[in-house]
């Protein structure tokens, strides 16, 4: 965050600052940078550049926003990094990322843990949520909203994946998470972890013959251009956050943290709407490109393959069990 206080600003700056601090006398401009990995024009994008704006309005300038989209500012590990010890305040993290640093964050990364969508988010809003957000924010990073993601699923440039002995021999991008990793292994494939910003190359020169992905970003980053097989496994539902360095966030006033979580939250308000518009217009022109697309008929397979993954997680957390069984237990 940077703190323009009247020591380090001058002339014109100087006299707008100085008739602020007559008006208020603990007179500071925070402005908060925030990261976003997305381009012009996708959901999240638009919802953040919201959010400034809000964040401005509803503090009355006291809090600015300066967003830099599309990745500019590195890779998304690192931003979270660069959020949890201050270096940036503000990002749009998948909660993918996340997990290895807050293990309560990571039971969304269960291959197949929410039924639907719908599902994810009575959670979200419920005990489970504010345990996750507990989690978060003790490791640095406050979620002030959740943002949507729909539900991942396989592409690749090979062949449609129908069975788990599909993606047997595959090379497989993921995230950095090492359940991501064990749930290509337990399909027989060779999980890659990789930056997002890599992928299209990867995929292009096969470095790797497949990702996994929503419909949006499937589109936005071209990779239907150089892996045509998209197959409707679903396995991932995982939510985003709009999250804050926690420090900052207690620094600031009541009413400004009032402010700035009412921000974000209408911003995520207008994400939601915005990305199931989006997931219908991707899906469209990705299929009207010519992208070859299955439904999976049954689950089953993939999901009885997860147990092992399921297993050493939860071997690993004993005490998250709790937390996975609330989250089974939400109808
Ligand atoms: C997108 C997420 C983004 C991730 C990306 C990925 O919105 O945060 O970085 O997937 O696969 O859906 O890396």
């Amino acid at each position: 965050m940077k703190l323009y206080s009247t020591k380090t600003l001058t002339g014109g700056a100087l006299a707008a600052a100085v008739a602020v601090s007559f008006s208020a006398m603990t007179a500071q401009a925070a402005e908060l940078r925030a990261w976003n990995i997305h381009p012009d024009g996708y959901p999240n994008t638009v919802a953040l550049d919201k959010f400034a704006e809000l964040v401005a309005a509803k503090t009355d300038g006291r809090v600015t926003v300066k967003n830099f989209h599309g990745g500019v500012l590195g890779s998304q590990p690192d931003a979270i990094e660069q959020v949890r010890i201050g270096a940036l305040d503000v990002g749009n993290f998948n909660l993918g990322p996340i997990g290895p640093i807050a293990p309560e964050a990571n039971v969304v990364s269960l291959p197949f843990i929410f039924k639907d969508m719908a599902h994810m988010h009575r959670v979200l809003d419920g005990e489970g949520g504010q345990k996750i957000s507990d989690g978060m924010a003790a490791k640095g990073l406050m979620a002030l909203a959740w943002y949507d993601s729909g539900a991942r699923s396989f592409y690749n440039s090979v062949k449609p994946i129908n069975t788990p002995e599909d993606v047997a021999g595959l090379k497989v991008r993921v995230m950095n998470n090492d359940l991501y990793s064990g749930m290509i292994e337990q399909l027989g494939g060779n999980p890659t972890p990789m930056a997002f910003s890599e992928v299209y190359q990867s995929l292009s020169t096969g470095v790797v013959d497949g990702a996994e992905n929503n419909w949006p970003s499937y589109e936005s980053t071209g990779h239907f251009e150089v892996a045509g097989y998209y197959s409707l496994s679903q396995h991932l539902i995982i939510p985003e956050c709009v999250c804050i360095n926690t420090d900052v966030f207690n620094a600031m006033s009541a009413d400004d943290q009032a402010a700035v979580k009412a921000a974000a939250v209408e911003s995520a308000e207008l994400q939601r709407g915005l990305w199931a518009e989006r997931a219908e217009a991707s899906r469209a022109k990705v299929l009207e490109s010519g992208v070859t697309f299955n439904e999976i008929a049954d689950k089953a397979p993939f999901q009885d393959a997860m147990v092992p993954v399921y297993e050493t997680y939860l071997a690993a957390n004993p005490d998250l069990v709790p937390l996975v069984d609330l989250i089974k237990n939400t109808d």
